[in-house]
């Protein structure tokens, strides 16, 4: 049997616990080599920033490794920590893996007709020790709708490329709180939190999940990073999905309330002159 025909023993029942409790777990779905290649590429964007300034790298496996290398990087250089981090949404293999045939198969699974990408993905590096000084570190209670703004059946994919116990600080979530629609929020210093009386404590589950594991979830759906930590990192991706077909979206003209825009004066000043550029192109010259 092929992973994606694993993915749904049970037919239909997975869009309807989907529907029911806003979010459906799929079991060894991704494949684990292509999440070492990823472990391995992030690893090695921290390691050449480290590199650069003449510090060590660590051994040891991927967790204990990019754990120790990380927190070096980030007690030397915290803007360098965290464009470094961001860098790590930006490797190739990443996008393929969200794009890749399981997860698109769980959302048409889902209902999700005419997948279009709503977000660009985002990584979840979570740790203690890896929290950036006066930054967010943990995801406070929200639906990611808020952020979105796409189609009502749009759906958030989160894949670990690490264990995720319940005890590291896993994603948790309250089933059914989708059907409550989109809740009233207060200001975080991250995404606003929801903010509602009927989001109470006890109805978080805590979700363990391991590399090749994907949630896909509505982005109604309450969610949060769990507090309990164990000391290890734990790293996961997520993307979304909007659907193209869905008759809200389509009316509305596809809405996005994301903005892509960049400076013009020189962040490194005076550079690059063309000399710099000899570097790659020897032809060039002042
Ligand atoms: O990984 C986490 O802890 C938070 C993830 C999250 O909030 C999201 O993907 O919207």
């Amino acid at each position: 049997m092929n992973k994606t025909a694993a993915m749904n023993p049970g037919g239909d029942a997975v869009r309807e616990h989907f529907l029911a409790e806003g979010y459906a777990i799929f079991r060894g779905v991704l494949d684990t080599a292509w999440l070492d290649q990823i472990n391995e590429e992030m690893l090695e964007l921290f390691r050449l920033q480290l590199r650069r300034r003449n510090l060590p790298t660590s051994g040891g496996d991927f967790r204990e490794a990019f754990q120790a290398d990380a927190l070096r990087l980030l007690q030397t250089d915290v803007p360098t920590y965290i464009s470094t981090a961001r860098m790590t949404q930006m490797l190739p293999s990443v996008h393929r893996l969200m794009i890749s045939e399981p997860i698109m198969e769980i959302a048409r699974r889902l209902g999700i007709e005419f997948p279009v990408i709503s977000t660009r993905v985002s990584n979840h590096i979570i740790s203690e020790s890896l929290k950036i000084p006066g930054g967010y570190h943990k995801s406070p209670p929200h639906q990611d709708w808020r952020a979105i703004q796409g189609s009502l059946d749009s759906i958030v994919l989160w894949a670990p490329t690490t264990p995720v116990s319940t005890q590291s600080h896993p994603l948790e979530i309250i089933p059914r709180s989708h059907l409550l629609g989109l809740l009233p929020t207060v200001d975080h210093i991250q995404t606003p939190a929801v903010s509602d009386p009927r989001i109470r404590e006890e109805d978080y589950q805590a979700l363990a999940m391991n590399p090749g594991d994907v949630v896909a979830f509505s982005t109604f759906l309450v969610h949060r990073t769990g507090e309990q930590g164990d000391g290890q990192v734990r790293i996961a991706y997520s993307g979304r999905f909007n659907n193209a077909a869905e008759d809200t979206y389509v009316a509305h003209g596809y809405p996005t309330p994301y903005k892509y825009s960049y400076q013009t004066d020189l962040i490194v000043p005076d550079f690059p002159r063309a000399n710099d550029l000899a570097r790659v192109f020897p032809g060039a010259a002042e």
